[in-house]
Formats: structure tokens, sequence, C-alpha cells
């Protein structure tokens, strides 16, 4: 959730109770590490950042995540393996985004101490697979923690992923509209507004698919991708678009990456109000 995921969400993720993660996206490496001071001034508790792995500084923030003495690092949009020794030597928990039963195992071999296992149904960059079909099959896979990503914004989806086998879960789309979230206001409407198929994926013919609400972007992306255009007009076009919807508020050309869960986010709260909300519905539903 680069530009989403900064300082202010990680930290009141982190003292709600659950594991707050800073998103370094595309972002400088100094802004990623004063990113990770302000956290720590906000915050006692543990919280992680997420690498994304086709970042042009991603060598730099792999780092920089060792330097300021960063407890967890979770990954994004690639294979982390070249950095993994490094963060184990500076005792930092490891849990990269595996798309695939392939790519979890090959983490677990290379060290990682859980994986997290995110289906197609997830906002942003995404695998091929759905949550209900991938999460089971890594479990039985891989002998780490798994933890399940995509789909899951109630206790209802905790309990569903809980009965997978999963061990923990990933939470992006609900923190969207949450009091803490720096998101832009005209973003988050549009979150609140969703319904179940607005969530669309553009970019498959460019290997680099990004789940987000249907608006002039999406309708721009597909009309590029069906006249057949290369990948470079494709990803050009899609080029500072999550920057213009998060800051700007550009809801019609810019980037509003959100999971098809959306159309069950309707309400602003803060993060601590959706932790309590979701852990004890699942609760409930588990007893
Ligand atoms: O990374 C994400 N979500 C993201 S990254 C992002 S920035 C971006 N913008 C445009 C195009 C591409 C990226 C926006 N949202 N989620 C985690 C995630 N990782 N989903 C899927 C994957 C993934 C995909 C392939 C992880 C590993 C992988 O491995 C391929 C390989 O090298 O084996």
């Amino acid at each position: 959730m680069a530009w989403v995921a900064e300082h202010n969400l990680a930290a009141a993720v982190s003292n709600a109770g659950g594991l707050g993660i800073i998103a370094a996206g595309t972002a400088p490496a100094d802004m990623v590490r004063d990113e990770i001071r302000k956290a720590k001034a906000l915050t006692d508790k543990p919280f992680g950042v997420n690498i994304m792995l086709l970042a042009d500084n991603c060598d730099e923030v792999a780092k920089i995540v060792c330097e300021e003495g960063v407890q967890v690092v979770t990954t994004g949009a690639g294979n982390p393996q070249k950095y993994m020794e490094m963060w184990k030597e500076h005792g930092i928990f490891v849990a990269p985004v595996v798309p695939a039963v392939s790519l979890a195992k090959r983490m677990e071999k290379y060290g990682a101490d859980a994986v997290i296992v995110e289906g197609c149904e997830a906002g942003g960059h995404i695998g091929e697979v759905t949550t209900m079909a991938l999460v089971p099959q890594v479990v039985d896979a891989v002998n780490i923690p798994v933890i399940a990503a995509g789909g899951i914004a109630d206790g209802r989806g905790i309990a569903a992923v809980s009965m997978l086998g999963a061990d923990a879960m990933q939470v992006g789309t609900r923190f969207l509209v949450a009091h803490e979230c720096v998101v832009h206001d005209d973003y988050k409407e549009k979150v609140l507004k969703a319904k179940d198929r607005d969530a669309v994926v553009s970019g498959r013919s460019t290997g680099h698919p990004v789940r987000s609400l249907k608006n002039k972007l999406t309708r721009d992306f597909a009309k590029l991708e069906k006249n057949g255009a290369d990948s470079e007009a494709i990803e050009k076009l899609g080029a500072g678009a999550l920057r213009l919807a998060v800051v700007e508020g550009d809801v019609n050309n810019g980037s509003l990456m959100a999971g098809q869960i959306a159309g069950l986010v309707s309400k602003r709260q803060s993060c601590e109000d959706i932790i309590v909300e979701m852990f004890t519905q699942a609760e409930e539903l588990m007893k």
C-alpha cells in the first residue's frame, strides 16, 4: 500500500494490537528512513516495512531496514531471495508475499519466517489464484506460519482463512478508510461506495496486473490493452497514478487501488475500532 501505508497508519495499527506496516513502494530511500523514524516516535510496539521489489532502489531500502533496527520485513512483487541472508543476520522477521505454492516453498527453503499468501481478490499488484484456493495449498506445502491476505475485511474473513489453516491474516482495503489513514477523502468515498464488481484488474498484458476501482484510468487501460499497445505505453499511463489518487484525490485519472472486498467496507472507523470489531466477530463465530 505505497503512499497509503505511511507512519501514521502503521503506528496506529500497531498501537491497536495489530502489526502495522510501512509500505516503502517507490519512495526515495531517505524518505523510507524518515518514515521508520516517525513511526518509532508514535509507537513503542513492533511494526514492519514492506519492500516493493520492482522499485529501482530496493537494494538501498533493504539495507536501511537493517540499519534502522526494523523488526519485521514483508516483500511484494518479486522474489527477495538475495536479501534474506542479510535480513536474517540482523534478526529481522521476514515474511514475503507469495502468489503461488512454488515461491512459498522456495521462501521457506531460504529462511523466511512466514509467508503472506495473497489471493487475487486483493488490491494493487496481484497474482492469479484466489485466497480460497491458494491458502490451503500453501498450508499443505510449507511448515512455516501462513498469513492469509486478499478479501479479508471482517470477522467472517478471519474465521474463513483460519478454517483454511492460516495462522494470521493481513488486511489492506478496510484500513483505507480508517481515520488514521492519510488517503485523500475523495478516494475514501470511492471505497465506501464501491460495490462487489467495482475492483477490476488492469495491465494483465504487461505481466504486472493491478487491481483498482473502476474509473477513467481503468477504462483508458482497457482501451490501450484492447488495441494491443506495448507494455511501455501501458506502464507509462500507470506511473504516478497511485500518488495522484492518494495525495491529490484525483479519482478519475488516479489509481484507486483496492481489493474486491471494498464492497463490504461501508464505514469510517479508527484502526482500534476496526481491529476490535473484526476480532470480536471472529471470536463469536469460532466459539
Ligand atoms: O506487491 C503487492 N502489491 C502492490 S505493489 C504495487 S506497485 C506496482 N505498481 C504497478 C505495477 C506493479 C507494482 C501495488 N500493489 N502485493 C504483494 C504481491 N506480491 N502480490 C503479488 C506479489 C508477487 C508477485 C510475483 C510476489 C512475488 C512474485 O514473484 C515472481 C517471481 O519472481 O517469482
